[in-house]
């Protein structure tokens, strides 16, 4: 077998997604992921002027090798960019492979380890008794893990908190991205307020996760992980910019409250100290930006080896593609934790189709051969690409800062 065209879509169906179509010789195709959030034409043009031309002719069944060609080859190693490019042709290869054995994706990583994949999803709102009935409400769906987040009074909206929604944040048609603004003081001692007043509304059989989204310094996020643990949350998610993987070493000297990070890594080399160190807990890399299937089951395999488990980061800037990648990852791998699940719109859907399914707080890869999601071009090509950028955040004296 042999490929004999690559395809790049770049379409917006409510937001802008990447998706990238192996075709083979032999009539099979498959497709993959290459979103980066804001970033999408980069990704696109990799892949399309620097990806594509290379690869056609090649066995489409060498996953390893055209990874390997990708990786080392480029000499330019690593970054958001590249390995998304990598991921978005990792997943359309495996899904070639799979579908040429018949089997859905899972299969080919060691078959299921488990019957369904736990997920969490969000909560916000604009004070502290609108986040509780929030959670009571995801609850009531089945929903054994929920993530709150809340509005920091004194403070205008911002992204994450749950004054607006990630997607209505996210999709910002402004040409400069939206400015928010951030105040660490604010913020630190109405989080233990809040998980007070959801344990209380919830009682303790329920997960409860938070993300500080970067926006801490190592000894702030090491007193609210102290102030946190009386309420024994399931994660505390990216309480400082990631980059700094020492950063960590002064949380964990304070703080017994399990740490989630990873959704802005894109290598192995971005985890390993972490991991290595037992830093964290989870790690929480997604396909699409850490090297398709083949990236994260190099990073997943390395964390089982360290206790540190699977939470896959799954917005809805990660495409239906790889959720449906991280569900075949999820349901196979020994070390899995958790699945993060936004969920998609009608018109996502119409897009993408898709054999994984939903129900109650579980997701299920499905039975089809492949990873299961294929891509409606007619459709996608009605929905051209818009320009949109990510929110920036400035301290309240105007400053740059994390976020
Ligand atoms: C968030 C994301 O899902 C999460 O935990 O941190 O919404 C993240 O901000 C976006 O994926 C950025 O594109
Ligand atoms: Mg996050």
């Amino acid at each position: 077998m042999k490929i004999k065209d690559i395809k790049v879509i770049v379409c917006s169906p409510g937001r802008n997604f990447v998706t990238v179509k192996i075709i083979t010789d032999e009539g099979l195709h498959g497709v993959g992921d290459g979103t980066v959030n804001g970033r999408e034409l980069a990704v696109a043009s990799y892949l399309e002027d620097h990806v594509a031309p290379c690869l056609i002719g090649m066995d489409p069944m060498r996953t390893e090798d055209i990874w390997q060609y990708l990786y080392k080859g480029a000499y330019w190693r690593r970054g958001p960019i590249t390995m998304a490019a990598i991921g978005a042709i990792d997943m359309a290869l495996w899904d070639i492979k799979a579908k040429a054995a018949n089997m859905p994706l899972y299969q080919l990583l060691g078959g299921r380890s488990r019957d369904k994949v736990m997920v969490y999803k969000h909560v916000g709102g604009l004070d502290i008794s609108e986040v509780a009935e929030g959670v009571i409400a995801l609850r009531e769906q089945g929903l054994d893990a929920i993530r709150a987040q809340v509005a920091i009074p004194g403070l205008p909206p911002i992204y994450g908190t749950g004054a607006s929604t990630d997607q209505d944040a996210l999709i910002n048609k402004r040409v400069a991205p939206h400015e928010e603004v951030w105040a660490t003081h604010k913020y630190l001692p109405l989080v233990p307020k809040l998980f007070e007043k959801v344990r209380d509304a919830v009682g303790w059989d329920v997960h409860l996760l938070h993300d500080v989204h970067h926006r801490l310094t190592p000894i702030e996020a090491a007193r609210l992980g102290k102030d946190l643990e009386p309420f024994r949350l399931f994660w505390l998610e990216d309480p400082i910019p990631a980059e700094l993987q020492e950063g960590f070493r002064i949380i964990r000297q304070h703080t017994t409250q399990p740490i989630a990070v990873g959704e802005v890594f894109n290598s192995i080399y971005d985890t390993h100290t972490l991991i290595t160190e037992q830093l964290i807990d989870y790690a929480r890399v997604t396909s699409v930006h850490a090297g398709g299937v083949t990236g994260l089951k190099k990073i997943f395999d390395l964390a089982a080896i360290y206790h540190v488990r699977s939470a896959c980061h799954g917005p809805q800037d990660v495409s239906p593609i790889a959720m449906g990648c991280n569900i075949h990852v999820d349901v196979a791998i020994p070390n899995f934790g958790i699945q993060e699940f936004s969920g998609y719109t009608e018109a996502m859907h119409d897009v993408f189709k898709c054999a994984w399914s939903y129900d109650r707080g579980y997701l299920q890869p499905g039975e089809q051969a492949g990873h299961g999601v294929d891509i409606d071009e007619a459709l996608a090509a009605k929905h051209p690409y818009q320009q949109a950028y990510l929110p920036i955040a400035r301290l309240q004296d105007g400053s740059m800062t994390s976020w």
